[in-house]
């Protein structure tokens, strides 16, 4: 009987290793890092709009969590985080940085010798790639976070991680500047959604793609780490026209939202650039924009996945996809992210594992970018550093619904919280004292903040236990009181009392455009503090030596710089930022001449076409030109 019994398993046995492939002992890992690109995409339905069939079969291969949330919305912080496993709450890295190459993030007691993601993947038998933005860098910015000891290899360098991007035609973007009034947010166009003049192959993405697909066919004696970091749909929206003719400016669909959202909450500090899109009537185009943006990125994964399944190695290669947070696209009078909200912290979020992961599974439970460290060390049957704070989600790939999770999903972003469990989420701003507590199953638009309602004080309470549990955030405890500024209404609603109405905000702005006044920006005057003097001024050069030295500020008095080049070569134009960074923005061919809006008091760098500074000029109040020679 015994024998018989063995014969049986043994013959289940055998069918079940034919039937499930087991997983692969040392996976090969493909990280995919999107840049700012939130819910909108198909499989996570966060717009009717989107079209991302690359993303759609992603989905279809593993794991998709519907329900995942970046540990900090910003990119140097949700970067460092997800490459070190530490909870910015813990760490204090809640924010971005813009200026310094290297890794200053080490310079923290508690990131100096922490093991990063790739470290531990080279220390356990891999080869680590990186290319293109894993740590914080941006298209415009000569410089980044990436910590170069910790890879094999980058590309293209590794403090300077995204390739030249082609900006959009300089009479198209002169053309959309003429026909804005008020100050753009950020200039030099790079809050923008035009077209640039190139296809595929002429993008900076594309690039990393290529190099990506290069390592993956690559014969190697390792396992390999490639860490790929898709730039757009990061801001400027400049992506081939093909992927904005998919999207019909007179078809565009607004992201669903409500007027008057912020009189119940935490104010974002950040309504001046909705207020410049809605009074020039952007909105509808910086919509088309980022969904261009969007259907482009999904390209270059789609891309990825062909490369990956025609290198053969498809099925021993884990792929990790993950977005570092989401982005606000006029909801609740914000633009980009920088808050805690469902639209700043929901990110796509997928998981491919071979012998894991069932083909199409979904998990609603809510997950954590803290997470994807511990998971990929799991799933390469590795020990879990010490320093990791998120939670494998290894139970939950193989079961969604039985698999156990313990975590709710935090996200901080410099003093402020958010944390979301399976249907609710938390906003605590211990500045303010503010509390938020939204209903997810009647209010996915967290409009009806029910944090001061009696009937929910126990849910609150709960939130506010986690809070404290998993970061060294003190809550209110106790009722909840309406803060400084706001009143308690009947229906135990909170609403603010010195609240301005967006609406009012943007009439009174277009009524003084017309008059031929500068725009007040929610009521308040920005006139600048000087007038400009009559002519154009040959500007003095300025010694290259004082690079770094500058910074661009002044009196917001609008000038006009014109560069004329006369020497027989090619010279490049940047901007000195207001941290002295080079921010590149035209070439000027020998012979010709760039007109270039400014301000009082900015600085301008000219270079030669190796970056080589020529000389820095500094406007005044009145017109300038630089002659380059
Ligand atoms: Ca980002
Ligand atoms: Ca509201």
């Amino acid at each position: 009987m015994k024998t018989r019994i063995t014969a049986v398993l043994g013959f289940f046995a055998t069918i079940f290793v034919l039937n499930a492939p087991a997983a692969p002992q040392k996976p090969n890992v493909l990280f995919i890092a999107i840049d700012d690109m939130n819910d909108w995409i198909e499989p996570l339905d966060g717009h009717p709009q989107a079209i991302t069939p690359n993303l759609n079969r992603l989905a279809k291969m593993g794991m998709t969590f519907r329900n995942a949330h970046t540990a900090s919305p910003a990119c140097h912080s949700s970067r460092v985080a997800v490459m070190t496993g530490v909870r910015p709450s813990t760490s204090g890295i809640t924010a971005n940085v813009f200026k310094g190459t290297g890794p200053n993030w080490r310079k923290n007691p508690k990131l100096a010798n922490v093991v990063t993601l790739s470290q531990h993947f080279r220390n356990h038998g891999y080869t680590a790639m990186g290319g293109g933005k894993i740590y914080h860098s941006l298209q415009w910015w000569n410089g980044s976070e990436n910590d170069p000891d910790t890879w094999d290899s980058y590309f293209p360098e590794p403090h300077k991680p995204i390739p030249f991007q082609v900006r959009p035609p300089t009479k198209d973007v002169q053309a959309h500047e003429a026909s804005c009034f008020g100050r753009r947010p950020l200039g030099n166009h790079l809050f923008g959604w035009l077209p640039v003049a190139e296809d595929d192959p002429g993008m900076s993405d594309y690039k990393v793609v290529e190099w990506a697909l290069s390592e993956m066919k690559k014969k190697r004696d390792k396992p390999f780490f490639i860490a790929a970091g898709i730039f757009r749909p990061h801001i400027p929206w400049e992506v081939p026209a093909k992927y904005f003719d998919m999207y019909p400016l007179d078809k565009v669909q607004l992201p669903s939202h409500q007027e008057d959202d912020l009189t119940d909450t935490w104010d974002h500090g950040r309504r001046s650039w909705h207020q410049w899109v809605a009074q020039n009537d952007q909105w509808k185009q910086a919509v088309r924009g980022y969904l261009a943006s969007i259907t482009f990125a999904d390209a270059m994964v789609g891309r990825l996945l062909d490369g990956l399944q025609q290198s053969g190695r498809a099925k021993d290669t884990i792929i990790v996809l993950w977005s570092d947070h989401g982005m606000h696209i006029g909801e609740k009078e914000n633009w980009e992210k920088f808050t805690c909200w469902e639209e700043s912290t929901r990110i796509p979020m997928f998981v491919v594992a071979p012998g894991i992961t069932k083909a199409g599974s979904i998990c609603d439970r809510p997950v954590s970018t803290l997470d994807i460290y511990p998971t990929l060390a799991a799933l390469a049957n590795t020990e879990l550093p010490e320093q990791l704070e998120g939670e494998s989600l290894v139970a939950l790939l193989k079961d969604p619904k039985a698999g156990k999770r313990v975590q709710p999903a935090i996200s901080s972003y410099r003093r402020i919280h958010g944390v979301r469990t399976d249907h609710w989420r938390y906003v605590f701003d211990p500045g303010s004292k503010i509390e938020e507590l939204y209903d997810h199953r009647k209010d996915q638009g967290e409009h009806d903040n029910l944090a001061y309602m009696p009937e929910h004080q126990a849910i609150l309470e709960l939130h506010r236990s986690l809070l404290r549990k998993y970061t060294p955030v003190k809550t209110p405890e106790g009722k909840a009181t309406p803060p400084k500024s706001f009143e308690r209404l009947p229906n135990n609603r909170i609403r603010r009392t010195n609240y301005f109405p967006m609406a009012k905000a943007v009439a009174e702005a277009k009524a003084a455009n017309k008059r031929g006044e500068p725009a007040p920006i929610l009521g308040r005057k920005t006139a600048p503090t000087a007038s400009k003097k009559p002519g154009v001024k040959k500007l003095a050069v300025i010694d290259p030596a004082r690079e770094g030295k500058v910074r661009s500020g002044g009196n917001a008095l609008e000038v006009h710089l014109t560069f004329r080049n006369q020497s027989k070569a090619k010279a490049l134009i940047y901007w000195i930022n207001t941290s002295g960074d080079r921010v590149q923005y035209n070439e000027i061919n020998p012979g010709a001449e760039v007109r270039q809006r400014t301000y009082s008091g900015h600085y301008w760098l000219v270079t030669d076409h190796d970056r080589k500074a020529l000389g820095i000029y500094k406007t005044e109040n009145q017109d300038g030109l630089v002659h380059i020679r």
